[in-house]
């Protein structure tokens, strides 16, 4: 019986990091993500909508994946022309959804090495407080790509 306070002593610390996790997970959720890879060797691209809901702004500062390099790029008017540029971190907001989509906000997929058409491809969204959210997305229709000019 002298036992028993250690044993759900473990139980309520168990319980504090089962909650703690569940709330962290809930920070930054990802959702809609298309990928559209690149023909003929060109960069795919992935779009999606993040939803911070935290109560603090945070920022998506990197994405990482085992089968690609990828780079956060933003669109933007310069002498007349829309054109592409490389940013080091999208800001979120808190509460609000930030739209990765066409003609704007993206993340460009280069050097895709990874069996297409099969398995999904395997991202880490790094946040600069939140913790890391893991996901994948399968490849959707490359037709669309032609659209997408890249510089
Ligand atoms: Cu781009």
């Amino acid at each position: 019986m002298f036992r028993l306070p250690a044993f759900s002593q473990l139980w309520v610390s168990m319980l504090a990091l089962l909650a703690l996790s569940v709330s962290a997970r809930a920070d930054i959720s990802i959702h809609d993500l298309e990928l559209r890879a690149g023909i003929d060797g060109r960069p795919g691209i992935i779009f999606a909508r993040l939803t911070n809901n935290g109560a603090r702004p945070d920022s998506l500062v990197g994405v990482d994946s085992p089968h690609a390099r990828i780079e956060l790029h933003t669109h933007e008017m310069r002498d007349n022309i829309m054109r592409m540029r490389r940013v080091d971190a999208f800001s979120l907001a808190p509460d609000t959804d930030f739209v990765l989509k066409s003609g704007g906000h993206h993340l460009m997929v280069f050097d895709l090495a990874h069996d297409e058409h099969k398995s999904p491809l395997r991202l880490t969204f790094r946040f600069e407080h939140a913790p890391a959210v893991r996901a994948e997305v399968s490849h959707g229709d490359s037709h669309k790509t032609g659209r997408h000019k890249h510089h």
